[in-house]
């Protein structure tokens, strides 16, 4: 497999740091579309991966432009790394509809190697949509969102584990029809990933260690493509707030224990299905390939004003990365933890 290894590109950087909205809602005679092309809506990576997550647009039907690029990232604080994305970022943009509406796709190929693309959300013939995309080529299909859920979406080019290792993923959002059941005053996506790297010649970049990746040997494991990247630059949130977490397990190889450290989770939702409700967990798992949303309140008194930290509870992997601060309120005294 062709590794074209270069030195990290403040362009690209610069060109990662570009984030505008970029949905147009225009009437047509099927009613009104709301387009989003990932080109435009590129989600901010600095200081960090942007996790907050806007409410879904109102029109029943959207559509996405989703180029395939290679891009340069960075996996941890200098290390630089040649990706292939969804977007240009790793994970790519989060795609967030209605349980109910249409979802019409258009995967464009930018890349030089053939890629695909799996929607975990979609019910459809694998064989047709799911197919290679060639260099250059396109692909469009449509489906309708009839499960509501935090999903993972994917490219399935074999072989998947370098092409996910490679950072071709985002998450899914699809709203169930009747809510969540409550109403959160803060939202954030969470998309755990591992990446398989070794230091390039260069020291400060990395280059993929595939052999590492059939071994489930991660350099790094990472919530939003970047090792530690939200303990410089917590999650923000007030006293009292309600908060949702769709916490999206890309793998390729490794389940999420997640937790925060000061909280218990008031629902739990399996699959971001609310039919599947628990109340009152302390850590509860997201597979790889799965999604899970999770609800907690920082009211005061309780989980009130103070730093908490998100984790995998699987310590080896949350020592490689996988460990986010959450800052509730203004706390005078700032990180004092172990964690
Ligand atoms: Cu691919």
């Amino acid at each position: 497999m062709p590794f074209v290894k270069f030195a990290l590109g403040t362009a690209a950087l610069a060109a990662a740091v570009v984030a505008t909205v970029a949905a147009v809602d225009r009437p047509t005679s099927a009613g009104t579309v709301t387009r989003v092309d990932f080109d435009k809506a590129v989600r901010l990576t600095t200081p960090a991966y942007d996790a907050s997550l806007p409410p879904a647009g109102p029109a029943h039907i959207k559509e996405f432009r989703i180029p395939i690029k290679d891009a340069t990232i960075r996996i941890a604080d200098s290390v630089g790394y040649e990706a292939w994305t969804f977007g240009g970022t790793v994970p790519g943009p989060v795609l967030r509809v209605r349980q109910g509406d249409s979802v019409r796709i258009n995967v464009v190929n930018e890349a030089a190697m053939p890629h695909s693309i799996d929607f975990h959300a979609a019910r459809i013939p694998a064989n047709i949509a799911y197919r290679m995309i060639m260099p250059r080529d396109s692909i469009q299909f449509a489906f309708v969102a009839r499960d509501p859920g935090a999903f993972l979406v994917h490219c399935g080019t074999p072989p998947v584990l370098m092409h996910l290792m490679q950072g071709m993923y985002f998450a899914m959002i699809v709203d169930p029809k009747g809510g969540w059941g409550t109403t959160a005053d803060k939202e954030f996506i969470l998309v755990q990933s591992e990446f398989y790297a070794r230091p390039a010649s260069n020291a400060h970049d990395a280059q993929p260690a595939f052999a590492d990746a059939t071994k489930k040997d991660a350099a790094y494991v990472v919530f939003n493509g970047r090792a530690f990247q939200y303990k410089a630059n917590p999650l923000e949130v007030d006293v009292g707030d309600r908060v949702r977490f769709f916490v999206v397990n890309a793998g390729p190889n490794l389940d999420s224990d997640f937790h925060i450290v000061g909280a218990i989770f008031d629902r739990v939702y399996p699959d971001g299905d609310p039919v599947h409700a628990l109340r009152s967990v302390q850590t509860y798992p997201v597979p790889a390939g799965g999604g899970v949303v999770f609800e907690t309140t920082f009211k005061a008194n309780e989980s009130g004003e103070g730093i908490y930290a998100f984790v995998t509870h699987s310590f080896a992997d949350a020592d490689k990365g996988a460990v986010g601060m959450i800052r509730v309120g203004a706390p005078k005294q700032y990180v004092t933890m172990a964690h």
